[in-house]
């Protein structure tokens, strides 16, 4: 039987804002009470988590007087020490007061703009402090519900612009950080800025620094736009630009449900965990989805639980289905391997391309055999094989 048991080594964290979520939603009042971020870290260290992450809201409210701040970080790092659980990534709130209700970085108004650069270099020195390696920038209120209303041309300048600023704090002060752009297409705003990895990936290219800049992709904002989260993962890992993942669930094309990883498309999550075991990504195994609304905190705990157990699984699953000389045979077959090789030799130029001896009408005819692969594929996911 494979180690099912979580180890600090398989480096999973989890935010504190998601076994914190108080279940408040559109509709309805929160229905658990407040979860002290010293009781999640003990809690999460106990079920084998590596790491936790927060917004500086999470940790310290919203407009706290320095001692309140200072108390909170205090007990915080305690528990940190006590437990041994690290914080690879931090994030910044810059959403959640109604001062952000028209966008942070990309506000109409200039002085909400200064004012929430000033908030996230706050909390970078925090994040430094705390070791974090990473710092996220989901820009859930960056966008628009009117075209009437924002100016996409110069939206992207003040992005750009506020992007610029923050790399250029973070060099300076000798911090080894990279930052990370979550993309989303749509909730809260109508529609976000920089809706999906594609977007943030070209996005990217036209920073001042954009060697410290990556991507944060979360699995359900791309299923959201009914994109294919595998490939998506796959482009950000090619660009080098895989800097940390967001895991979760989701069922297509509708609000953002932030399942259990696995509880949404299983078989896409299952190709997930391959591509992320296989393809050299050995960041942090983020867990960023909201126990359902119907828990308590026993709930809560379990469901924690579950979404390490779920990657571990699909983790096993993945390694036997590449294990299996059926598979190996199958893929061989369907002749997988020779995507692989350049479609022109090194010797060779376009000029020697010809249609003199290709089998136009037999290759045409030939059958690939994916089905069988699919069905094998499916078959390890269901613990058939
Ligand atoms: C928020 C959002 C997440 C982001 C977090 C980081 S906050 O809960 O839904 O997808 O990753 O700001
Ligand atoms: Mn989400
Ligand atoms: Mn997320």
């Amino acid at each position: 039987m494979p180690n099912l048991i979580p180890q600090p080594d398989d480096k999973f964290t989890f935010g504190l804002w998601t076994v914190g979520w108080q279940a408040r939603d559109p509709f309805g009042d929160a229905t658990r009470g407040p979860l002290d971020p010293v009781t999640a870290v003990h809690k999460l260290a106990e079920l084998g988590a590596h790491g936790v992450t927060f917004h500086d809201d999470d940790l310290i409210p919203f407009g706290a007087d320095e001692a309140t701040r200072a108390k909170k970080i205090a007990a915080f790092r305690s528990a940190l020490d006590a437990t041994g659980l690290a914080v690879p990534m931090a994030t910044t709130n810059l959403f959640s007061h109604p001062v952000f209700k028209d966008g942070a970085f990309t506000a109409n108004d200039r002085s909400v703009r200064r004012f929430a650069l000033h908030k996230v270099i706050r909390n970078i020195d925090l994040a430094a402090e705390l070791g974090a390696r990473t710092y996220v920038f989901w820009g859930g209120r960056e966008g628009s519900e009117s075209d009437a209303a924002t100016d996409v041309h110069a939206a992207l300048d003040r992005y750009k612009e506020a992007l610029d600023i923050l790399c250029g704090y973070v060099r300076d002060q000798g911090y080894g950080l990279r930052f990370a752009l979550e993309p989303k297409p749509n909730e809260p705003r109508g529609d976000i800025f920089l809706p999906t990895i594609g977007h943030a990936l070209a996005f990217i290219e036209s920073l001042e620094q954009p060697d410290m800049v990556g991507l944060n992709p979360e699995v359900g904002h791309e299923q959201m736009a009914g994109l294919n989260v595998v490939h998506g993962v796959a482009q950000a890992l090619w660009a080098g630009k895989l800097f940390h993942i967001d895991l979760n669930g989701q069922h297509g094309p509708k609000y953002d449900q932030d399942l259990v990883f696995g509880h949404g498309d299983l078989k896409s999550a299952f190709f997930l965990v391959d591509l992320l075991e296989h393809a050299g990504y050995d960041g942090p195994r983020h867990f960023d989805y909201k126990p359902l609304r119907t828990e308590d905190a026993s709930g809560v705990w379990a469901s924690a639980a579950a979404n390490m157990r779920t990657y571990l699984l699909l983790r096993e699953r993945a390694k036997a289905f590449r294990a299996d000389p059926e598979v190996r045979e199958a893929a061989a077959a369907a002749g997988l391997g020779e995507l692989a090789v350049p479609t022109l030799a090194s010797d060779e130029t376009y000029a020697d391309l010809s249609d003199g001896d290709f089998d136009l009408d037999g290759v045409a005819a030939r059958g690939l055999g994916y089905e069988r692969l699919d069905q094998l594929a499916v078959e390890h996911i269901l613990g058939a094989r």
